[in-house]
């Protein structure tokens, strides 16, 4: 572990910050504020800056919309060199932002600054976030579990974080592709062509966008309309993890009637969750909600449960397992769909590629279960990654080489996490 790496870690929090917010990269690919970029990036400033950590989430929660939902971007710059920005979207209640969310990690980012800040001060900003985490947890269930199944559905892949993990594949096959948008994407100017999601699959993520965008971004609307609504197994173990945090802080603050509300909200999400165990594929499986089918298909965000805690302990054993046999077909873990598999590409975004975000869940999973050897395995693995290639947005797990944006903020954030651990 080098202290130059991780001066040079604080240098790119420091180059990416935007006064309040940190974008993900300055090289021009992503330059607005991304929700679990920031939760996550907060763990980094936590390591030396305490108030800059809140002062990431405080800022994400300035542009939560009035119904509860926090947005997966809030556009508060210029914004032109992204596509779909602020001008494609057309919404925003206080900030102009996207019309979709993405995974819940706020509150258990909050959860960590909290333990770890002098007493008052914790306090004071867990007071005033407090009543904003709930309002985006109450929308969750309403908005994307209407019908009370104890699981929500996502209704764009932009939403899980994971954007073309192949678990969306046949879903997103169903979308029509709409007009082509190859002409109007950016991305492909700042990162190479082969390790970007493909035409087709653009041509339907904005496709969605114009067709909640058309629906005034009602929920119910979407609920009854919307293409695609998958109940992702990562997605709900990420949410179901921040509903115990969130519990956790809203009991130090002595809110039992929150804190009830908030103990349904788990033991529906629990046992919603033990119905996606396939004993005969050993692991968890997301559904198409929308086609009411079972999604078979190990993404890395199946292994999540253990993060959630949500499993029995045999399954955890499972997971790790399954874990385990993943790390052996690669250099360095974890990559994040099963490798071996036909749909496995170690260097396109979701399909292979190892994020370090996704890994600090995992590590954290595990310690939690008593599987600290495996749990230090993907911590060594993480550090060696940025030790070889630097601080870039995703790495190739065979190679470990450094892929898509550079740079990037939250690389650098797990990597003084992560070292910290
Ligand atoms: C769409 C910012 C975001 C991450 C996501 C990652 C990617 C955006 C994109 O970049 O998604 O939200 O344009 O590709 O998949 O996890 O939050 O870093």
């Amino acid at each position: 572990m080098s202290n130059e790496l991780a001066s040079r870690a604080q240098a790119i929090l420091r180059a990416n910050d935007r006064g309040g917010y940190t974008i993900p990269t300055s090289s021009g690919l992503y330059p607005a504020q991304w929700n679990w970029d920031s939760c996550l990036v907060a763990l980094g400033f936590a390591q030396y800056d305490m108030p800059r950590a809140w002062q990431e989430v405080e800022t994400l929660f300035s542009g939560q919309w009035k119904s509860g939902m926090v947005p997966s971007i809030l556009f508060h710059g210029d914004d032109s060199t992204y596509f779909p920005n602020s001008k494609i979207w057309q919404c925003g209640d206080a900030v102009p932002s996207s019309g979709i969310t993405q995974p819940a990690v706020a509150a258990t980012v909050v959860r960590y600054l909290f333990e770890r800040s002098e007493p008052s001060e914790g306090k004071h900003r867990l007071t005033r976030l407090a009543p904003k985490l709930l309002a985006s947890h109450r929308w969750f269930y309403s908005a994307r579990d209407p019908d009370g199944t104890g699981l929500v559905s996502i209704i764009h892949p932009w939403e899980s974080g994971m954007d073309n993990s192949p678990i969306w594949d046949e879903a997103l096959a169903d979308v029509p592709p709409g007009p082509s948008v190859a002409h109007l994407r950016k991305d492909t100017s700042f990162a190479q062509t082969s390790v970007r999601p493909t035409g087709p699959e653009y041509d339907r993520y904005i496709n969605l966008v114009v067709s909640y965008r058309e629906a005034g971004y009602d929920p119910a609307l979407i609920w009854q309309a919307a293409p695609l609504l998958i109940a992702d197994i990562g997605f709900n173990a990420i949410l179901q993890r921040a509903n115990h945090d969130l519990l956790h802080l809203l009991r130090c603050m002595d809110d039992h009637e929150a804190a009830d509300e908030v103990t349904v909200m788990i033991s529906a999400t629990a046992a919603a969750l033990e119905t996606r165990w396939s004993e005969a594929d050993g692991i968890y499986c997301s559904r198409n909600t929308r086609r009411g089918r079972d999604i078979v298909k190990p993404g890395i965000g199946c292994l999540l449960p253990v993060y959630a805690d949500g499993g029995t302990l045999a399954r955890h054993r499972a997971l790790g397992a399954r874990l385990e046999d993943w790390l052996n077909k690669v250099t360095y873990g974890v990559p994040s769909f099963e490798p071996g598999r036909p749909e496995f590409e170690p260097r396109r975004y979701w399909r292979g590629p190892v994020w370090l975000v996704v890994n600090w869940m995992l590590i954290d999973g595990l310690r939690q279960n008593g599987a600290t050897r495996l749990a230090e395995r993907i911590r060594r693995d993480s550090l060696a990654l940025v030790d070889l290639s630097g601080f870039g947005e995703y790495f190739d797990p065979l190679t470990g080489e450094a892929l898509g944006g550079t740079e990037f903020s939250w690389t650098a954030a797990m990597y003084l996490f992560l070292r910290s651990l």
